[in-house]
């Protein structure tokens, strides 16, 4: 009787230590800024992970670029500093060049997922950035130029660009002079005339009020705005299979509402004519030539960076 008595009482002492071990708390940060619909949509998430995953996981959402900043994010989540990262690829070629390559993907993620292109994104992930590619949580979101002078072919000569790596080895092709900075300080280029234009997604520009600082937008866009949840490889090592598979069921539920992105491009663009922005609409060779250009000019740029693997990717993420 009285050893079974010191049994349960251990088992008693014990059960905190052990409750404390099962729930693992994960950092997250994101590499946008806070008040962007990208910060709004993964807070949701989150709320909605952390109602679902008590006992299992727990996800402790750090902030925006006030906590890390953004063009820092990706040696945080290298080397541990922080757990979980939205971030994209642009904001990151400081790890690794081949990160800013997902925004050159010409299928659907779920279509990559299936392909075999998603497991050799993981693979250069976790060789070269110590990460674990969890799921891509922004598509369907073509870039463009954004501009307060206007152009009537493509030709940026004389004009200075806001960009991230992104835009540049494709506005620098077209002539521009090319300025980096982090999203949340192209109002202040903007406003100060530091800058005649910047490059974004179709959606986005209203939530740091850059449509107040702009008068064009140039057609067509380019690319798929790729924000993706990155995750430091050893934390992902140390979480159980039954964590490891809670967070990968939820991102992959997070990332399955991305058809979200298709209808907001088409409000965005509405948004954008009502707030009086121009369209400056290349058209016939003049669009292909600027099509063209654009990803010449990016997938140049990775080769460069990675002969090793930006032919790969090239080949992986065509669409067929
Ligand atoms: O900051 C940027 O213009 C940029 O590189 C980016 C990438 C993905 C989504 C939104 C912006």
């Amino acid at each position: 009787m009285w050893p079974m008595a010191w049994l349960i009482l251990a088992a008693l002492l014990a059960l905190p230590t052990l409750a404390a071990a099962q729930e693992a708390t994960l950092k997250v940060v994101s590499a946008f800024p806070e008040n962007s619909l990208y910060v709004k949509r993964l807070e949701a998430w989150i709320e909605r992970v952390n109602g679902e995953g008590k006992g299992v996981l727990r996800l402790n959402f750090i902030g925006g670029p006030k906590a890390i900043p953004t063009f820092e994010v990706g040696n945080a989540v290298r080397t541990g500093v922080v757990d979980i990262a939205m971030s994209t690829g642009a904001f990151y070629t400081n790890v690794f060049p081949e990160s800013d390559a997902l925004k050159l993907t010409e299928t659907p993620v779920a279509e990559q997922r299936k392909s075999g292109a998603l497991d050799y994104v993981g693979r250069v992930w976790e060789q070269k950035g110590n990460m674990h590619y969890l799921a891509r949580i922004v598509e369907h979101q073509t870039f463009h130029l954004y501009l307060n002078k206007k152009i009537d072919r493509p030709d940026l000569t004389g004009l200075k660009i806001r960009v991230t790596p992104v835009y540049r080895d494709f506005f620098t092709a077209l002539g521009a002079t090319v300025m980096q900075t982090a999203p949340g300080e192209v109002y202040t280029a903007l406003e100060r005339g530091v800058v005649d234009g910047y490059g974004w997604p179709i959606g986005g520009i209203f939530d740091l009020n850059w449509h107040e600082r702009t008068k064009f937008r140039v057609d067509p866009g380019f690319y798929d705005a790729e924000v993706s949840l990155i995750v430091n490889l050893d934390a992902w090592k140390r979480l159980s299979a039954a964590q490891r598979d809670f967070l990968t069921r939820q991102a992959l539920a997070f990332e399955g509402q991305n058809d979200f992105w298709k209808k907001y491009a088409e409000e965005e663009t509405r948004r954008q004519a009502q707030a009086g922005l121009q369209v400056i609409r290349l058209e016939g060779a003049q669009a292909k030539t600027y099509l063209d250009k654009a990803y010449e000019a990016a997938w140049a740029g990775v080769i460069k960076n990675s002969p090793e693997h930006g032919p790969r990717l090239r080949d992986l993420f065509r669409k067929r």
